[in-house]
């Protein structure tokens, strides 16, 4: 196989760091999996559901082997087929001045690959299922046209509660914590340039669309700090951007508005006017869409129990080195 063959397989493959440490150098095997074994990555549970599925597998560790490509290495060339777009322009006049109201929008697509994103939606189900049981602390089923939702990390209300509790995030209500898999996304969305280091999310809401349920226009909360980003998974669906965005009872948007389509897979990272000025809603989906919006919190907000996840600590982009000529949606170390 050649160089580029060899690339083009390995973006379809996602390797275990164990697994592959293990394999490729067995006197460090104890001291990997010591490093890694309390907590199982996406990559080590994909692979090994892979690895019963898959034949072939031995063949293709052995063209690793030939290769000598480390995990960092395969990470990397994961990382960097990323598509990243973040040249959003969509003029409106806002209080007298015309703005591009989608600026410091990106959307970084084929971050999750299908294999990662049958593994989420099961995990989301498996939640949902939870949800519906009772079995979770802050989970909501769908009423009218909206979604179902399940909080994880703080509780918050997106308006002022029936019971007089404003906007925002509950300080004393309890709620689950992150399941582990979802921090799992997170640290990668900060090593792969999706997310700064800075703003690593600590909570998240997991919004689950049967066909024809939406979510109007908003802006978010600021008790949740920017950029924050929403993942999507299992059906493409389009969202709306519009300083002026408005639900009409039919179910209709007026006001103006972009329409963007998110792909599976894709993470829209929201910032600056995309974020602030633009209200943003997503109409009725045609069709069963899932989507998690994770977000940090402001620390002055954060609820009286919440301690920082220590696994959510220190998390450090890669290290580009490779660059791709004339493609301008790459983004490299130096950026
Ligand atoms: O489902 C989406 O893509 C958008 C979700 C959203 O706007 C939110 O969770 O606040």
């Amino acid at each position: 196989m050649d160089n580029n063959s060899f690339i083009r397989q390995s973006e379809l493959e996602i390797g275990s760091e164990v697994y592959l440490l293990s394999k490729r150098i067995p006197s460090q095997e104890q001291e990997v999996t010591l490093d890694v074994s309390h907590m199982m990555t996406l990559e080590d549970e994909l692979s090994e559901e892979e690895d019963q599925k898959d034949s072939s597998r031995e063949a293709f560790d052995a063209c690793l082997e030939n290769h000598k490509l480390s995990r960092e290495q395969r990470e990397h060339i994961r990382a960097i087929n990323v598509k990243r777009k973040r040249d959003f322009v969509y003029f409106e006049k806002v209080n007298g001045e015309i703005v591009n109201i989608l600026d410091g929008l990106e959307l970084h697509t084929e971050v999750f690959n299908a294999a990662e994103q049958n593994m989420i939606v099961d995990k989301v189900c498996e939640l949902q299922e939870k949800g519906q049981k009772g079995e979770l602390k802050r989970a909501f089923t769908a009423r009218g046209k909206g979604r179902s939702t399940i909080q994880f990390g703080c509780c918050f209300n997106y308006r002022t509660s029936k019971a007089g509790n404003p906007a925002g995030i509950l300080k004393h209500e309890t709620v689950d914590p992150l399941p582990h898999l979802f921090k799992v996304i997170i640290r990668r969305l900060v090593k792969w340039h999706v997310l700064p280091p800075t703003c690593v999310p600590d909570c998240c809401v997991v919004n689950i669309y049967d066909e024809g349920d939406c979510i109007p226009p908003h802006i978010d909360n600021h008790d949740f700090l920017r950029p924050f980003c929403t993942v999507s998974f299992l059906s493409e669906c389009n969202i709306l951007f519009g300083s002026n965005l408005k639900v009409k009872e039919t179910g209709e948007y007026t006001g103006g508005s972009y329409s963007l389509p998110l792909p599976v897979g894709s993470v829209l990272v929201l910032n600056g006017n995309g974020a602030d000025v633009a209200k943003h809603c997503v109409p009725e989906v045609p069709t069963k869409r899932i989507s998690i919006t994770f977000r940090k919190m402001d620390e002055s907000k954060w609820p009286v129990w919440f301690t920082p996840e220590p696994y959510l600590q220190g998390i450090q982009p890669l290290p580009y080195e490779l660059k791709s000529p004339g493609s301008s949606d790459h983004v490299w170390s130096s950026e």
